[in-house]
């Protein structure tokens, strides 16, 4: 049996050191460089931060399987035992160039099942995490069970790239849902978005495209707070994929479902 307590507060242990790590080197320069293209990018503290939570599941739980961003994990193709799924740091851009607005994100996973789910913001010191079956926190505050919201009355994190012609989704949709709502919001960080989502900061969030380790433990809380966490079209998310995603409140989801994204 996996004690899924004493993982938990080891989890809790280990991501206030990585966050004091992260926070201490605002005080050192950083090493920066491009992945995929110029504005994909990554630093040394990604790299440093990753390797820092790999190093210490293989020393305490050497038989877990670990998926990290940065590919300093497993190569992982089932969710299989016990997967983590690792993002370091979500929202490098914003780490870089605002010094804020990123997160430490963890999702730990039991044969496909999400157990615990971890989101820090790093900076607010803020610990968004759940526990399957009992709940959401943040730091030590039970968040509130999420209501239905009004359309007209929610606030809708997404990018305004989803919002101007792309290839992975009709705008016009998207453009009729942000004239209905009462606001829109971008962070820049897939995991604070779910945070907020799951804490009611936001009552929706709207992506085409999160890898696994962006919505992992996001998704976690989300669901443990009350809302849903599904691809655009209602169907279940793919762990090990890009994937669209859509967070939301209850009873919100089903309506933007059926009015706006169909
Ligand atoms: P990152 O900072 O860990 O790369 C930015 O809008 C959000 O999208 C962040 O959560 C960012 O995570 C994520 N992101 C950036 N590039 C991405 C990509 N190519 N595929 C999926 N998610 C990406
Ligand atoms: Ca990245
Ligand atoms: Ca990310
Ligand atoms: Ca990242």
């Amino acid at each position: 049996m996996t004690n899924w307590t004493a993982i938990d507060e080891t989890v809790k242990q280990w991501i206030q050191e990585a966050g004091a790590l992260i926070r201490d080197s605002f005080y050192h320069s950083l090493s920066i460089q491009s992945k995929s293209n110029p504005n994909d990018l990554v630093t040394n503290m990604d790299k440093e931060t990753e390797r820092f939570f790999i190093s210490n599941i293989r020393t305490y739980y050497p038989d877990h399987f670990i998926i990290g961003e940065e590919g300093q994990g497993d190569f992982v193709q089932t969710l299989d035992g016990v997967v983590w799924i690792i993002d370091p740091i979500d929202g490098t851009m914003n780490f870089v160039h605002q010094q804020r607005n990123f997160a430490i994100s963890i999702g730990i996973y039991e044969n496909g099942i999400g157990r615990l789910g971890y989101i820090y913001d790093v900076v607010n010191d803020e610990l968004y995490y759940a526990r399957k079956g009992e709940g959401a926190w943040m730091n030590d505050v039970p968040l509130k069970k999420l209501k239905p919201v009004p359309v007209e009355e929610s606030i809708v994190g997404i990018s305004s790239t989803w919002l101007v012609n792309n290839r992975h989704f009709d705008q016009n949709k998207l453009i009729a849902l942000a004239k209905k709502v009462r606001g829109t919001r971008s962070y820049g960080s897939a995991a604070l978005e779910l945070a907020y989502v799951a804490s009611g900061r936001l009552s929706a969030y709207i992506t085409m495209r999160n890898a696994p380790w962006d919505f992992a433990g996001g998704k976690i809380i989300v669901e443990e707070a009350g809302g849903v966490v599904s691809r655009l079209d209602g169907t279940e998310l793919n762990m090990l994929k890009i994937n669209p995603v859509f967070a939301c409140a209850p009873g919100l989801h089903g309506q933007i479902l059926e009015e706006y994204l169909k």
